[in-house]
């Protein structure tokens, strides 16, 4: 009893403790005065499974919509038979210095069997697409010829705290009004138009997509069935879908393609969505599905639809001030910000929007966000709307942990362990070595074999950077069941390194080879330009990372020690970070000339972000790293720009993140890919340009990473908080460790922070500069002040409880 009363006491004072921290959030929303007039400026709606992104037209609307496992191709056997016979020439030509040679010899037989990828055009071969599901198109009626009619009070919006967006407008007296929502309860589409005057709802729809589609009208429900190219005989993938119209009044008619209603008060649709992928039972569990939302009350479907949602979207706010252009379209809104970065509520916006964005195209049991979440309008999606390893999907979920999203980890894991039984035969195949390798690109068939071409395909450490993310989840939370269940992961990633690497001639380091550094070029003494190469720095942060992290898990867990020292060996010869003659950080162990200073990668600087080999207070590397920054300059794609705004931030430089962050936000509409001119579309969404979703989420955890970081073994509050954010406050962010903060600042100044520890442990704080006294209550209102020792402070918390601190 005692417990439970202590709990509640506690539940309130957090609830108190947040109120004070979070009370100025206004309503988070984007709303725009016209239709979107390209798919690029659609609000997207996603349930983790299910996407729909509307145009809001008013005479005619195309809603397109996804499926996130609607996959053509089937798995493969992409590995080149006896391709380790090859190995040891490769390995002897980058020993020689003969880096073209050894090209030579891997586009012969060091690439994947087969088209791998298909140079990111995958749809027809077994490597495959991530594919849209369809459109579903809507006419409307308004009773007289829409050429004459006036449409007044244009709204299409979309809500962050709700994830339910909205058409709105007039025609007359008629207030027409539309409501979406990928529902987080019964799992399908809803949709629901009304008006606010009777018999005013006439239209009819119908659905289509490029390819591989038929449609029926089964009693009063509309089908859309069809199979996907599997690559190799044309039988992959199967899906339906199923429309059914709830309507209010009105004469409901159906014809052999399309539902139609006529004077009706209202109407809602509902959208039931399935594929084979994992179901067999696709067709009836569709059915199911549709039955049981039918069956709900709308306003019921909706409130729990929000609930369900808000359980996870409200565990962390972020209040930087900024209302004054709450009033504007959110894409003039957008645009003005180009100019002016004024509009600090743009940014709490664009920050909730990541989170959105992944709460929405993620889902337990399914799998972790593509190239586009789960978002696409073809059936050619830009790289086949796969998993890259080589930065994409690792920096899809960099807002995961930091933003409090932790529990949506478990897709992300459930792809990379599905790669381990593939991976040790690609191990096997290449490198006749030990536990399990992926190398650039993976698909929902387990592709793990090297790339296509050896340029960009090669590099091997892209299991090396799956485990730190997953690694991350543990630093995060001390879940030790998870380390239990992760561990045989990075124990396979580890032998893999372990057996393969080889000693590099000069200094006898233990380095990759072959490898790229991502998709790079370098220029050769001899003026020729070369990718293959032996320990590009990435992968010497990567494997030394990966094998201290394997060693803390053998520490952790208590056993493996065998395993741990041989590792312990290992890592003492692994190349460390090197700064070459122009003061910048070595990208190759040689000192290469780039053949292009300023590729959008920046690799070398891994260890900067999101590793944590390179902190603020090494100074040298510090410099290293900045002059590497400068060099490679501010311009890159969407993700590029994310990623160096997360680089400063560590660096400890906020008004330099915000430059890059305006550079993410820079308006655009630019749809063809290109390697520079990043930016966001209307909608928020990021464009590479083409639409990428990476740079969403990169700049989510970039803004997060301004306000408070913790990999150097305790929390920062505020490292890199630019001139424009002097006010603010924030709440459930997460730090290592397995702790949950808030905190409110003002003048820049951090005033008051509380902690909730989700796990047994101390934190270290750093005590904000200027702060003389440190006041300190905890949950039964008992204060004491410490004194910070060396600038730091040290409070132990059990899991469950929480402190609040003042800094004076
Ligand atoms: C990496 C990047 C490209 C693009 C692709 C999906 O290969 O180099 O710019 O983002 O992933």
């Amino acid at each position: 009893m005692k417990n439970i009363l202590y709990k509640v006491f506690a539940i309130g004072l957090t609830l108190l403790f947040s109120q004070q921290i979070i009370a100025q959030q206004s309503p988070l929303r984007m709303w725009y005065d016209s239709s979107a007039t390209f798919w690029e400026a659609c609000l997207p709606l996603g349930n983790g499974r299910l996407g729909a992104m509307s145009d809001g037209g008013v005479f005619t609307e195309n809603i397109v919509l996804n499926d996130i496992t609607l996959w053509s191709g089937s798995p493969e056997e992409a590995d080149k038979p006896g391709a380790y016979k090859y190995l040891p020439e490769i390995q002897q030509l980058l020993i020689e210095g003969k880096n073209i040679e050894a090209e030579q010899v891997m586009d012969k037989y060091f690439v994947c069997d087969g088209k791998g990828s298909g140079h990111g055009r995958g749809a027809n071969i077994p490597y495959g697409s991530y594919q849209v599901l369809g459109t579903m198109n809507l006419k409307y009626d308004y009773g007289s010829d829409s050429a004459n009619i006036k449409v007044n009070e244009y709204v299409r919006e979309l809500s962050l705290d709700n994830a339910i967006s909205k058409t709105q407008f007039s025609i007359g007296n008629t207030t027409y009004m539309r409501e979406y929502f990928t529902s987080f309860d019964n799992d399908v589409i809803v949709i629901r138009l009304s008006s606010n005057q009777s018999r005013k709802i006439n239209f009819s729809l119908s659905l289509s997509r490029p390819e591989n589609y038929s449609i029926v009208v089964k009693g009063n429900q509309l089908q859309m069935i069809g199979q996907l190219n599997n690559g190799i005989d044309g039988k992959g993938m199967k899906y339906i879908s199923r429309v059914e119209i709830k309507p209010e009044g009105g004469i409901f008619q159906a014809d052999e393609k399309s539902l139609k209603l006529n004077n009706a008060d209202a109407a809602t649709i509902y959208i039931s969505i399935k594929t084979d992928y994992k179901d067999d039972m696709y067709l009836a569990s569709s059915e199911k599905i549709l039955k049981n939302a039918l069956k709900q009350k709308y306003t019921n479907e909706k409130t729990k639809h929000i609930q369900k949602y808000q359980s996870l979207f409200k565990r962390a706010t972020l209040d930087i001030g900024g209302t004054k252009y709450d009033n504007l379209p959110t894409d003039k809104r957008l645009e003005i910000y180009a100019s002016n970065p004024e509009d600090n509520g743009l940014i709490n916006l664009y920050f909730q929007y990541g989170r959105y964005l992944l709460i929405g195209s993620t889902r337990e049991n399914l799998l972790p966000p593509n190239l586009q979440g789960l978002w696409c309008n073809t059936i050619d999606t830009p790289w086949n709307g796969d998993y890259h390893l080589d930065i994409n999907i690792q920096m899809n979920h960099w807002p995961l942990e930091i933003t409090n999203l932790g529990m949506l980890n478990g897709p992300f894991f459930d792809l990379v362990k599905s790669l381990v039984s593939p991976g040790e035969k690609t191990a096997k195949a290449y490198y006749n070595g030990k536990g399990w390798v992926s190398h650039v690109i993976t698909n929902i068939w387990g592709f793990t074999s090297p790339g296509e071409y050896y340029g960009w395909g090669a590099c091997n450490t892209g299991s090396a950077w799956l485990c730190q993310m997953l690694w991350t989840h543990y630093e995060y939370t001390k879940d030790v069941t998870y380390l239990k269940k992760l561990y045989p992961i990075l124990k396979g990633s580890s032998e893999f390194y372990l057996s393969t690497m080889i000693k590099e001639p000069k200094c006898g380091w233990l380095v990759t080879a072959p490898s790229n550094s991502p998709e790079n070029v370098f220029v050769l003494p001899n003026g020729k330009n070369a990718h293959v190469c032996m320990g590009p720095t990435m992968d010497n942060q990567l494997i030394r990372y990966l094998f201290s992290k394997t060693i803390e898990s053998c520490n952790e867990l208590d056993f493996d020690q065998s395993f741990r020292q041989e590792l312990e060996e290992a890592i003492k010869l692994i190349p460390p970070n090197q700064i070459g003659k122009d003061g910048r950080l070595m990208e190759w162990l040689e000192e290469y000339k780039e053949a292009e200073p300023h590729h959008r990668h920046v690799s070398h600087l891994w260890d900067l972000y999101p590793g944590d080999g390179i902190t603020a207070s090494q100074t040298e590397l510090v410099d290293a790293s900045r002059a590497s920054l400068e060099m490679r300059g501010d311009n890159g794609t969407g993700w590029s720009s994310a990623w160096k705004m997360n680089f400063w931030a560590r660096l400890h430089d906020g008004n330099r993140a915000l430059k890059l962050l305006r550079k993410l936000l820079n308006p655009s509409r630019t749809k063809v890919m290109m390697s520079t001119g990043g930016g966001t579309y209307p909608s928020f969404l990021c464009a590479g340009p083409p639409f990428q979703i990476d740079g969403n989420f990169g700049g989510t955890a970039g803004i997060a990473e301004m306000l408070i970081q913790s990999h150097e073994g305790y929390i920062e509050l505020l490292p890199a908080l630019p001139d424009q954010w002097r006010d603010g406050s924030f709440s459930g962010l997460c730090v290592r460790g397995g702790g949950e903060v808030s905190l409110k600042w003002n003048n820049a100044k951090p005033e008051n922070l509380i902690i909730k520890s989700i796990a047994d442990n101390e934190f270290k704080i750093k005590v904000p500069i200027g702060v003389t006294k440190v006041d300190v209550k905890n949950v039964n209102k008992e204060e004491e002040s410490i004194t910070p020792v060396n600038g730091f402070i040290s409070v132990k918390l059990s899991k469950g409880k929480l402190l609040e601190i003042s800094f004076i």
